[in-house]
């Protein structure tokens, strides 16, 4: 007697957790959309492209196209970071924080980009 009881208490329970709650838990999170690599050229004397948007946590990867050395400098904006003059390769990071970037190449004045992370 009891433990037939006890059995549909356990039954209706694990029916409850399934249709009440656990699946409106489910339905009700986002998922954040996973990151995304944005590819930039680095060319003779030019980044292309020159405006990028993109996601906190995206990363960028400059790839050198052009026979010339050049760098990526973060100049103005919330994380800041370098790469080495180099004339072919990558160089990639990861943006961390949200904001507006301006990136330039100090070797050429006017070789410049910008980023925008939301
Ligand atoms: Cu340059």
């Amino acid at each position: 007697m009891h433990g037939k009881g006890l059995r549909i208490t356990v039954a209706a329970f694990v029916a409850a957790l399934g249709f009440g709650l656990v699946a409106p838990a489910i339905g009700a999170q986002t998922t954040p959309a996973p990151p995304v690599t944005k590819k930039v050229t680095v060319n003779d004397n030019y980044f292309k492209p020159k405006k990028v948007t993109l996601a906190v946590g995206d990363k960028v990867t400059w790839k050198w196209e052009g026979f010339s050395a050049h760098d990526v400098t973060v100049v103005k904006g919330p994380q800041k970071f370098k790469s080495k003059v180099q004339s072919s390769g990558t160089f990639s990071r990861v943006i961390k924080k949200p904001g507006a970037y301006a990136i330039v190449c100090t070797l050429h004045p006017g070789m410049e980009m910008s980023l925008k992370a939301t």
